[in-house]
């Protein structure tokens, strides 16, 4: 029969002393490891209270699905305090990110058409494309300085660049000059903004929201000024957007050919109050950074350690460049392992440690009683290196993406249904697009085989420098 929820295994009798533990294990960068631990422990399922929050954690495909199910029809995961402290503070809008209910939902239906739906792949692929051949011109010019044929760095902020450079672009339909070799000091601001942003975010995760400004007063100042940096930043391009849309309808026409960018065409449509369209511009601003380029570099780095792969993938590549014969979009859907490649990376490296929804009906997983209002975890981190779920987990295998064996909630990094990720259309073919460049371009190697782990800064980060080798083939 099944059991009752107040049988469940796990710490959440006594919150405090949770949290206590927490700080003791170094749990603020050790999230992802606690939960691999408390799954060796306690099984597939267990309950936990960490100081304010109480959650029900799942590791299994099967249990997610059923999590999923139970969503209802306005999705909601964990409400991330302070960067809801820092809007109600400021008085700003929400964006798709931190609405809910009714409000979130016709938000997102409009998004959805600009950023997420299929057909808008079209729009993106030629501004992204460029900015991915502005990216290896650069990486040549720096080759031919070092006067070496090649190039060693560490690649993060290079990669940062790469990534606003490609959010900014389909957002604005105009580029910001990011790969060139001065970049306006703003842009660089505004990086490091959302990276202190992130980091901080952290110690101020499980405190509840009222006692935030008291507590940690200098986190939360750093916080505070960080989503400044984000938020004038992001004022500034809209401004420019909006003006330039406002002289060109008094002076004619708009060009009818170019496609003018998801703001423009926000704006146009005219179904979202601008502050509405600020919000989540902003949002799909800051999202696009720390993002795709983390997921590149840990992607380069698992390359660099298997070169039979590498060569692999740069076949597919070439051959689908040939077979496609300069049609940029067909390539992209002859490249499927590279595509594997991806989901690869995010199985061993998710960004995100967990996925969340609180329940709107009562379940049972793993035959237990789990209430409707429950807020329920997936382990993403942990489920992508169980040896239960995955055959091998420590070595990367694009090409298990491709077996017929099953896939069922198994990948699941940009989340699942209709509050998956808003940038993920976006950050899959910058992602695409940028590897294919990169392996028509140059071979990477690594430079050390030292062991990078992951370490949780909010998003799930590389614990040391990624240091690579560059050359061309
Ligand atoms: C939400 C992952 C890139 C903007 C999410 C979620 C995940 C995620 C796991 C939560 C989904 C859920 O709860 O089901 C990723 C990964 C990325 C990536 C792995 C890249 C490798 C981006 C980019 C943008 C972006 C490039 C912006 C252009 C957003 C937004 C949401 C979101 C706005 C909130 C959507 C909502 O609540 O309706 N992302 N993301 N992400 N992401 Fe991403
Ligand atoms: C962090 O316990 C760990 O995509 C918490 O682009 C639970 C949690 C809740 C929401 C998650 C967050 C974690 C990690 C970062 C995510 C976020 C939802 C969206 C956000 C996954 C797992 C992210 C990085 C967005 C951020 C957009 C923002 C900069 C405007």
């Amino acid at each position: 029969s099944v059991r009752p929820f107040k049988e469940l295994p796990g710490p959440w009798k006594n919150g405090l002393a949770t949290l206590y533990n927490f700080w003791k294990q170094d749990g603020l960068r050790n999230l992802h490891n606690i939960m691999v631990n408390n799954f060796n422990t306690f099984g597939p399922i267990y309950r936990e209270k960490i100081g304010y929050y109480e959650s029900v954690n799942i590791i299994y495909p099967e249990d997610a699905a059923i999590l999923f199910k139970a969503e209802g029809h306005y999705p909601q995961r964990l409400r991330v305090e302070p960067w809801v402290a820092y809007r109600d503070f400021r008085h700003r809008e929400y964006g798709v990110l931190l609405k809910e209910g009714e409000d979130w939902r016709s938000n997102r239906v409009v998004l959805n058409k600009e950023v997420i739906a299929p057909k808008v792949q079209g729009n993106f692929v030629p501004l992204l494309d460029e900015v991915g051949q502005d990216f290896v011109a650069r990486v040549f010019k720096k080759i031919e300085r070092s006067g070496q044929n090649k190039w060693t760095i560490d690649l993060h902020h290079e990669l940062f660049k790469y990534a606003l450079e490609s959010v900014g672009s389909v957002l604005y339909g105009e580029r910001f000059g990011l790969l060139q070799d001065h970049i306006d000091p703003e842009a660089k601001r505004f990086i490091d903004a959302i990276t202190v942003m992130f980091k901080t975010t952290t110690p101020m995760l499980y405190i509840p929201p009222g006692l935030l400004r008291r507590v940690g007063s200098r986190v939360w100042r750093e916080h505070m000024e960080a989503w400044d940096v984000i938020f004038n930043q992001a004022d500034r391009c809209i401004q420019n957007i909006y003006r330039q849309l406002r002289r060109a309808r008094k002076d004619e026409p708009v060009d009818q050919e170019k496609y003018p960018g998801v703001l423009a065409n926000l704006l146009m449509l005219d179904k979202l109050s601008i502050e509405d369209i600020k919000a989540s511009v902003t949002e799909l601003m800051a999202g696009g950074v720390d993002t795709t380029s983390t997921t590149l570099l840990w992607t380069l780095y698992e390359l660099s350690r298997s070169p039979d792969l590498q060569e692999e993938l740069r076949a597919e590549v070439l051959s689908a460049r040939h077979s496609s014969q300069g049609d940029t979009l067909l390539m992209l859907k002859r490249v499927p392992l590279l595509k594997a490649a991806i989901k690869e990376t995010l199985r061993l490296h998710p960004v995100a440690v967990s996925l969340q929804r609180y329940i709107t009906e009562d379940i049972v997983m793993q035959n237990y009683q789990i209430p409707a209002g429950t807020l329920v975890q997936l382990g993403l981190y942990a489920m992508g290196r169980s040896h239960r779920i995955f055959p091998h987990p420590e070595s990367y295998q694009p090409s298990r993406w491709l077996r017929s064996e099953s896939h069922y909630f198994r990948s699941l990094g940009f989340g699942f249904g209709p509050r998956q990720c808003l940038g993920r259309r976006i950050a899959e073919t910058e992602m695409q697009l940028f590897l294919i460049h990169m392996l028509e371009n140059f071979r990477i190697e690594r430079q050390n085989k030292v062991k990078v782990r992951s370490t949780f800064e909010l998003i799930l980060v590389p614990d040391k420098p990624i240091v690579l080798t560059i050359r061309p083939l």
